[in-house]
C-alpha cells in the first residue's frame, strides 16, 4: 500500500499524507461554530467518492460543480480528485446562457448544482444528455426536507471508498473556465502537478506550522479559494474557519482565533472601514495575503498604519497557479507582486520578443510545474499562448528590478477585474451589441473605491432609436452573472478611434475616471 501510495501523484494522496494523525482534530468550522472534524471530511470524501464510482465515472471523466460554499462542497472537490475525476468548479453567480456554453464545452458525466436553479439546470442537462444531476445545498439539512435528488444524502448511504485513484502527474484534476478576450471562454486544464507543487511551494514559502488556522471568507469555485487557501490549510493539517461569504463584521468577529487570512483587496477596503476593526482584531494573526488584483500602495499603507501588519502580496492566474511571492521574512514591498516562487521562472519581454533590462516594461512570462499544459480543446490557443521555449504569456505588463521584485503595471488582455472577479469586456460587448437599438459598445473598468475596477458600458445607438440606459441594463441582465454587468451605462455620439479604427478604450477610461469617487 505504501510503495502503491508514493507512486501516485494524485493530489488528494499527497493532501490525505499530511492530516493530522489525530483525525479528530478540527478541519472546518462554520460561521454557525459547527465543526468537521478530519474525520468527517476523510469519511465523507470517501463516501463522496464510492458514489462517483457507482455512477460509472471512470479516470478523466468531467463532473461540473455549481453550488454555494460549504463543508459539503469542499468534500465534493476531494472526492473528485479522489476519484480521478476531473473537477470543474462554476461561479455560483452563473446564469443560465453561461453554463450552457460549459456543459456543452466540458461534457460533463455528471452535474451538481444549487436547489433554486433546478428548473433550468434540469433543462440544460437534458439538453446536453447529462444523465446523473444531483442538488447540494449551501445546508444540505433544508435540503434533505426538501427531498430532492440529494447529492450529500444519496453519496453518505454509500460505504467509504477507500482507494486513492491512481493518477499520472499530468493527469488533469480539473478545468477552469476563464473568459477570454474573443468572449469565447477558454477550460484551462490543471494537473495534479500544477496543483501540488503550487501547494507545496506555498506551504513551505508561507511558514506554515503546526496550530495554524486559517480563516477562510474566499469564494471556492476560483484558484485563491479553492487552491491556494484550501490546499495550504489541508496540506498543514490546520482548521479552517469557513465561512460561506465575506462579512467583514463576520471576519473581524473571527479574526481574533485565526492566524492566517487570504483576501482579495476589496476584502482589506471593507475590513479597513470598520470602526471595530483595530489592532486587537489581528492580535493572533501572523499572515495577511493578498492577490487576484492589484492591491494599492494607500491601502497597503493604511492597513499597516491601522494594524502594524503589512499584507503579503503575491499574483497568480488561474492557467499558473501562483507564480511570484512577497517573501515571508525579508521586506514585502507594497506595490510590488514580490519574487519569483522557488522553481518558477518569471521574465519579462519586450514587443520584438527581447528580454527585457531591469525596471524596463515588457509583456510578464512565466514557466514551471506550476504552469497548466493548455486549453481544453483549444489546439489553436495553445499555440498562441506559449512562446517556443515553453514560457506562458500572461498578459501582464510588468518589470523585474535589479533586485528582483516584480511590480505589474498593466495588461495587454483587455480585461476588467472588479472585486477579485475577471470581466471579459468582450463578452459583455458582444451581448449588448445584439440589443435592438445599439450600433456599437465598448465596455471598460473604471477605478472604484470598493471593487477597485468596476465595469462600465459606452454605447452608441442606432440612429433615431430610442434607448435609456435601464434598456440596456433590463436586456441583459439575467443573461450574465451579476458581477459581470455594468455598474453604470454612457450614452454617447460615437466612440473614439485611433487612426486604424480601433476603438481608444484608454480615452474612455480617462474621460469617465472620476465616475465612482
Ligand atoms: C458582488 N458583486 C460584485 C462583485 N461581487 N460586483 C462587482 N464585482 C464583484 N466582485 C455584486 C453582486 O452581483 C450584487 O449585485 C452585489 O454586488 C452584492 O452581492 P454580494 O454577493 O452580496 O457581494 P459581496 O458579498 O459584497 O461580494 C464582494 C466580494 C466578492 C468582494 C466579497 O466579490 C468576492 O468574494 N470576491 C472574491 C473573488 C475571488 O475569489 N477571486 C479569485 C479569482 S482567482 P446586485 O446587483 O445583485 O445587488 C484569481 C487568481 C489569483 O484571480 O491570483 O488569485
Ligand atoms: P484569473 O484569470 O482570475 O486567474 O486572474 C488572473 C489575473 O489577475 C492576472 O493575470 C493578473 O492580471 C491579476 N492578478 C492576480 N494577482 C494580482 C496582483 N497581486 N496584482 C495585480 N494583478 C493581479
Amino acid at each position: 500500500m505504501d510503495s502503491y501510495k508514493k507512486m501516485n501523484a494524485n493530489l488528494y494522496a499527497l493532501l490525505q499524507s499530511r492530516f493530522p494523525g489525530d483525525r479528530s482534530l478540527a478541519a472546518l468550522e462554520k460561521a454557525s461554530g459547527k465543526t468537521y472534524s478530519y474525520a468527517t471530511l476523510e469519511e465523507s470524501t470517501a463516501r463522496y467518492t464510492g458514489f462517483i464510482r457507482t455512477l460509472g465515472v471512470v479516470a478523466g471523466d468531467r463532473i461540473a460543480v455549481q453550488v454555494e460554499k460549504s463543508p459539503e462542497a469542499l468534500f465534493l472537490y476531494l472526492a473528485c480528485l479522489q476519484s480521478g475525476a476531473v473537477y470543474l468548479p462554476l461561479n455560483s453567480a452563473y446564469q443560465e446562457g453561461e453554463i450552457d456554453y460549459f456543459l456543452g464545452d466540458a461534457t460533463p458525466k455528471v452535474v451538481i448544482y444549487q436547489p433554486k436553479n433546478e428548473m433550468w439546470m434540469g433543462t440544460l442537462c437534458d439538453k446536453h444528455g447529462i444523465k446523473h444531476r444531483f442538488t447540494l445545498a449551501e445546508d444540505n439539512e433544508t435540503e434533505n426536507e426538501a427531498g430532492r435528488s440529494s447529492w450529500h444524502e444519496n453519496a453518505m448511504k454509500h460505504p467509504p471508498m477507500l482507494e486513492i485513484v491512481r493518477r499520472g502527474p499530468d493527469d488533469l484534476a480539473s478545468i477552469l473556465y476563464t473568459s477570454g478576450t474573443t468572449g469565447r471562454s477558454k477550460g484551462a486544464m490543471i494537473t495534479h502537478r500544477n496543483l501540488s507543487s503550487n501547494a507545496l511551494t506555498l506551504h513551505s514559502y508561507w511558514g506554515f506550522k503546526p496550530g495554524d488556522v486559517l480563516l477562510h471568507a474566499l469564494p471556492i469555485f476560483h484558484v485563491h479559494g479553492l487552491f491556494v487557501a484550501c490546499h495550504t490549510a489541508l496540506l498543514n493539517g490546520s482548521k479552517m474557519i469557513f465561512h460561506s461569504k465575506f462579512d467583514a463584521k463576520a471576519a473581524i468577529a473571527a479574526l481574533p482565533r485565526a492566524t492566517v487570512f487570504m483576501g482579495v483587496p476589496t476584502m482589506y477596503v471593507r475590513l479597513l472601514a470598520e470602526p471595530a476593526f483595530s489592532t486587537q482584531t489581528c492580535a493572533n494573526i501572523r499572515l495577511f495575503v493578498s492577490g487576484s488584483a492589484p492591491l494599492l500602495a494607500e491601502t497597503f499603507h493604511a492597513f499597516l498604519a491601522c494594524t502594524g501588519h503589512r499584507i503579503l502580496e503575491r499574483y497568480g492566474m488561474t492557467e499558473t497557479g501562483m507564480i511570484t511571492s512577497n517573501p515571508l521574512d525579508g521586506e514585502r514591498r507594497g506595490g510590488t507582486v514580490g519574487l519569483a516562487l522557488p522553481g518558477i521562472a518569471v521574465r519579462v519581454l519586450d514587443d520584438a520578443g527581447k528580454n527585457c533590462a531591469p525596471g524596463e516594461i515588457g509583456g510578464l512570462q512565466v514557466k514551471g510545474d506550476n504552469v497548466l499544459p493548455g486549453y481544453w480543446q483549444m489546439p489553436e490557443k495553445n499555440k498562441e499562448e506559449f512562446t517556443a521555449d515553453g514560457y506562458f504569456k500572461t498578459g501582464d505588463v510588468g518589470k523585474i528590478d535589479a533586485d528582483d521584485y516584480v511590480t505589474i503595471v498593466g495588461r495587454s488582455k483587455d480585461l476588467v477585474i472588479s472585486g477579485g472577479y475577471n470581466v471579459y469586456p468582450k463578452e459583455i460587448e458582444l451581448l449588448l451589441d445584439e440589443i435592438p437599438g445599439v450600433a456599437e459598445s465598448a465596455v471598460i473598468g473604471l477605478p472604484h473605491p470598493d471593487f477597485g475596477e468596476a465595469v462600465a458600458a459606452v454605447i452608441v445607438k442606432k440612429p433615431s432609436a430610442i434607448l435609456v440606459d435601464s434598456d440596456v441594463m433590463t436586456a441583459i441582465k439575467g443573461k450574465l452573472a451579476a458581477f459581470k454587468l455594468p455598474k453604470r451605462v454612457f450614452l454617447v455620439e460615437d466612440l473614439p478611434r485611433n487612426a486604424m479604427g480601433k476603438v481608444q478604450k484608454n480615452e474612455l477610461r480617462k474621460r469617465y475616471a472620476d465616475t465612482f469617487k
